[in-house]
């Protein structure tokens, strides 16, 4: 029986990490593509998933057994703080359109991909797959954050009616290869990169915006990648499954910033605006449901320092090509 994964958003930051993961890891491993696989990495040139007509049409092109569904409206805080309709409407469209076709083809499994961003900010810690609907998001992403907790109510709702076999993952903060490196749209971590590669150049300071102090996990987009491919293949509940690394592993965003200095070599004048927003103050996830499903699978993250040195690597050599919004 021919298993067919069509991965929506599959030329982003974390497709192409499943991308690399699927062409590199041994055929028929734990992580590697298995035989009778195929898989398709689509982005919104082939098809604007915000209209339903294009989304059947896709579906009705490569018939998925499987789907993996990243497609979405994506940005860090200050992007979410801009556009915050924009990012509930958009998503609310792309989501919709894209589990309804999974349902009208008959397809074996969803994965779909919400983010720790969606939980309530206050909430017992640690965050752990019970609590998402447990209270208000952060009011910075609050847009975002609905759209996504919703494709966890529309995945108990087609299970429910039709038994369809549709999950989520909910992925703390990512960085690695093909991120957006747009200085203004960004995440926190390839925003720094490239304003920091722009001040290493230009001799000018490094400015990290807000007082640094906010905590997050970040978890390398490759290992992330194995993660979604252990999913697809091992996971078959409806609940949410966090993907992140351990509480352990949360640093604060000067210390982000620290170590992100160290990886480019920058000597020069680094200081923080803080008249720029913070955003949520923490959002500590626990792993521990993972890590207790990924026993006996040899998987391990990638350090941290290791993962950076090579995205800066990865950046460096791609920078004329990767997304940093210069064209615009
Ligand atoms: P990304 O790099 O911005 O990639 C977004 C992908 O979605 C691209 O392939 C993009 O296609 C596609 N897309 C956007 N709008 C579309 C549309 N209207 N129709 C069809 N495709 C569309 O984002 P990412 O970081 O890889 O995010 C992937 C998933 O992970 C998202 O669901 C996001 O919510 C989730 N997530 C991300 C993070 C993070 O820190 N990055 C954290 C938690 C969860 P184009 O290439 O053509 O633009
Ligand atoms: O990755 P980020 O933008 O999003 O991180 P969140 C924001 C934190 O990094 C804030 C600080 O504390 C910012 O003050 N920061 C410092 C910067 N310099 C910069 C910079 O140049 N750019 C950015 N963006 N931040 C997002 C959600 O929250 O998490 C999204 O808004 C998404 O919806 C994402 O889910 C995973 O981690 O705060």
């Amino acid at each position: 029986m021919s298993v067919r994964v069509l991965v929506t958003g599959g030329t982003g930051l974390v497709g192409q990490g499943i991308k690399y993961v699927i062409e590199t890891e041994p055929e028929n491993s734990t992580f590697g593509k298995q035989s009778g696989e195929e898989w398709f990495f689509i982005g919104s040139k082939e098809a604007d998933l915000k209209s339903q007509e294009q989304t059947m049409k896709l579906f009705e092109k490569y018939k998925p057994t499987h789907v993996i569904h990243l497609a979405a409206l994506v940005g860090g805080l200050f992007a979410n703080m801009a556009r915050k309709l924009d990012f509930l409407r958009d998503n609310l469209l792309i989501n919709d359109n894209v589990l309804h076709a999974a349902h009208e083809f008959k397809c074996k499994k969803v994965i779909s991909c919400l983010s720790t961003c969606v939980y309530p900010d206050k909430v017992e810690y640690p965050l752990d797959e019970t609590k998402i609907h447990q209270g208000l998001p952060h009011e910075s992403n609050f847009g975002y954050a609905h759209a996504k907790r919703l494709v966890d109510v529309q995945n108990h709702a087609y299970k429910d009616q039709y038994g369809d076999n549709f999950t989520s993952a909910i992925p703390t903060n990512v960085f690695g290869p093909h991120d957006n490196f747009d200085l203004e749209s960004a995440h926190v971590l390839p925003a720094l990169m490239h304003r920091c590669y722009l001040a290493q150049k230009n001799g000018t300071p490094f400015v990290v915006w807000g007082t640094g102090k906010p905590l997050r996990q970040f978890i390398y987009s490759r290992d992330l990648a194995k993660l979604f491919v252990w999913q697809l293949r091992n996971y078959e509940s409806v609940e949410p499954l966090i993907l992140s690394v351990g509480e352990d592993e949360e640093v604060s965003i000067k210390q982000a910033a620290d170590a992100l200095v160290s990886a480019m070599g920058f000597k020069g004048d680094y200081r923080f605006d803080e008249t720029k927003a913070d955003g949520q103050f923490r959002k500590p996830a626990s792993n521990k449901k993972l890590l207790g499903l990924l026993k006996g699978t040899g998987f391990q993250f990638t350090p941290f320092e290791k993962a950076l040195d090579e995205t800066v690597q990865w950046f460096r050599q791609n920078y004329e090509t990767a997304r940093t919004g210069k064209k615009q």
